[in-house]
């Protein structure tokens, strides 16, 4: 089949939650997917930042199908000799002592909240039911209906009502805003080290650290959604890392997987994760062996072929010949490591149409909100694949 017979058939039988880019992809190979009228294409959305160590990574490829022969699934009922094993190297990795394993992003947020309400109730005495989190405008963390509670985009929210209570939302940036929304009630703030969704937007300096000690004054929970920033992203471990500060609550999701399966978790020391006690938070896929393999495996191969400095080496040079650009289309370009946004001018015309063009130029890329274009390769890309994409990029971007 063609491109348009695959479109067609997703267009008349799929539900139109989305609107791709009209390319039907067949194979992926490194930083490189092909569809399926053999057009060849740089994958510089990396299924947003699910991608960070490429596509089908030949070790995490071999410990999924290894895993698979053997054993995927037992429920939580019983134990698994995958699991243990990823506990350990994740929190030896991070320097969390504690570990929840979940599947989606969605559902390892959802974790952190019932894990601070109850943290709230139980250790710093707020009345049951009256728990507040602070999270910031213009966030993102998931689709579930509690989440879109406290989005502040009307299309995520407004046809899903009613809406769960207890999240208060505060200008992304504004340390002095949350601390004015803070009450006797308030049990954490959540926050994106750098907000994607929202157009990679990142806060001044000294913003997280601000936050930091706001939450430790007043005796509050600090949760980092890395999902999206974490594992390398921004060119650190996690993007918090930039400013020194170490959440008391982290979540990651997305890379976890290496691309290959939906694993998610929330970090934290034992004060605050040992507070859930059996039969009250699971999930019937949470910490199967096959997810612990295929965790274990992206995370080795994060660290030992060194992706996380590659994203900041990468990055700088990224963003710095980006910004150079000479285009009076171009409003900002901005970015950490390779999670980068080039924001266009309203009157350019919309980010889509930009989008369009580069994969007529074999670049896919995608458009957040009106006017962002994101760019966010894998972490393993190197310069003459930067120096080709650049060349394609300034053409699109001059041209149009
Ligand atoms: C969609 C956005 C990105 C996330 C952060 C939690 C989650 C995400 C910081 C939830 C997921 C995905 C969801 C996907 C598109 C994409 C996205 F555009 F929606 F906002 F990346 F920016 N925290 N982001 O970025 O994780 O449950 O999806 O595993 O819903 O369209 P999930």
């Amino acid at each position: 089949m063609r491109s348009q017979e695959f479109i067609d058939l997703e267009e008349r039988i799929g539900a139109h939650n989305y609107h791709p880019l009209d390319v039907v992809l067949t194979r992926g190979e490194g930083v490189w997917v092909f569809d399926v009228d053999g057009n060849k294409y740089l994958d510089c959305l990396s299924s947003y930042s699910a991608l960070n160590q490429g596509h089908v990574h030949p070790r995490i490829l071999k410990a999924l199908i290894e895993q698979a022969g053997k054993l995927t699934l037992t429920s939580r009922a019983f134990r698994n000799d995958q699991l243990a094993l990823f506990y350990k190297e994740l929190s030896d990795l991070t320097g969390y002592e504690m570990v929840l394993p979940m599947n989606s992003g969605a559902e390892a947020v959802e974790t952190a909240l019932k894990v601070a309400r109850k943290w709230g109730y139980v250790s710093k005495k707020v009345p049951r039911g009256k728990a507040e989190i602070i999270v910031a405008e213009g966030n993102f963390h998931g689709r579930t209906i509690s989440i879109i509670s406290f989005s502040s985009e009307p299309l995520y929210k407004d046809d899903f009502g009613p809406h769960t209570p207890g999240f208060i939302s505060v200008p992304f940036g504004d340390a002095k805003s949350l601390e004015n929304a803070i009450t006797p009630n308030t049990v954490a703030v959540m926050i994106e080290p750098i907000q994607g969704e929202a157009g990679v937007n990142i806060p001044p300096a000294g913003y997280l650290k601000n936050v930091r000690d706001i939450c430790t004054r007043e005796n509050i929970l600090f949760i980092a959604d890395e999902i999206q920033t974490g594992l390398g992203r921004t060119g650190k471990l996690l993007a918090t890392q930039h400013e020194n500060v170490r959440a008391d609550l982290v979540i990651l999701g997305k890379a976890l997987g290496g691309g290959f399966y939906p694993v998610s978790a929330v970090l934290a020391d034992k004060p605050i994760l040992g507070l859930i006690h059996p039969g009250e938070h699971g999930s019937t896929f949470g910490g199967n062996p096959l997810a612990a393999a295929v965790a274990r495996e992206s995370l080795k191969v994060l660290v030992e072929e060194k992706m996380i400095e590659n994203a900041a080496i990468q990055g700088e040079y990224f963003i710095e010949q980006l910004a150079e650009i000479n285009s009076p289309k171009i409003r900002e370009v901005r970015g950490r490591g390779l999670l980068i946004g080039v924001e266009m001018k309203p009157e350019a015309g919309g980010a889509r149409k930009y989008c369009e063009a580069l994969k007529a130029r074999g670049i896919l890329a995608k458009e957040t909100h009106e006017n962002i274009i994101r760019f966010a390769p894998p972490l393993i890309i190197d310069r003459p694949t930067i120096d080709w994409a650049l060349e394609k990029i300034r053409g699109v971007l001059l041209e149009n």
